[in-house]
């Protein structure tokens, strides 16, 4: 990214912070991660957002779903300012959670964006197991959610539990997954045993 592209999703950002756009207007969870190599790890919560009716917020279209997400590549050490001005926003701009990953010895991303964001809840997954302690390892009283090294699709039903206790329609959505789980590993069983 050029310098000039990282301060245009800054004035974008900060933009979005002060709009009048109502709740249903804004993206419920954000996806961040530390670099694009992170995407393939994160791909699991992409997955899990839309396999419960998450809608990627894009900007080229208004999402049919009323429940979205936003993904931006942030780095703490390459892109602090955009990191800052992201996670200082977040509330703002109406995220109820954030989902952070980030790899490397130096996973700074998420135990960054959850001091910054604060009180926006933070679920950090460490690119790698080398990741894990960056990721989980916070002060008392400066909180992070975090989930095993590439377990991306749990926090993000990890994301849509916290979700799911304000609306109701995504706690059905979240007992119709598990009944499927379920029913999986029932069938799974009955086969062994046939
Ligand atoms: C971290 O450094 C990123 O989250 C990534 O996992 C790791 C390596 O980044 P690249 O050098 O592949 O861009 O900050």
């Amino acid at each position: 990214m050029t310098v000039s592209e990282i301060q245009s999703l800054i004035d974008d950002l900060e933009a979005k912070a002060t709009s009048d756009r109502s709740a249903e207007e804004t993206p419920d969870i954000g996806i961040i991660m530390g670099s694009d190599s992170d995407l393939d790890t994160m791909y699991g919560a992409y997955e899990a957002l839309t396999e419960l009716g998450f809608e990627e917020e894009t900007g080229d279209e208004i999402p049919e779903s009323r429940f979205t997400f936003e993904t931006y590549v942030v780095s703490a050490h390459r892109t602090p300012e955009l990191m800052y001005t992201y996670a200082e926003t977040a509330s703002d701009r109406g995220l109820d959670v954030i989902i952070a990953g980030a790899g490397g010895k130096s996973a700074d991303l998420p135990n960054m964006t959850a001091s910054l964001a604060f009180p926006v809840p933070v679920i950090g997954v460490p690119v790698q197991e080398k990741s894990v302690d960056s990721v989980i390892g916070m002060p008392t009283g400066a909180p992070i959610t975090a989930v095993d090294a590439g377990k991306s699709f749990n926090a993000a039903l990890s994301a849509i539990q916290m979700l799911a206790r304000e609306h109701a329609e995504l706690e059905e959505r979240l007992l119709r997954y598990h009944d499927g789980l379920q029913a999986d590993v029932g069938s799974v069983s009955r086969d062994l045993h046939a």
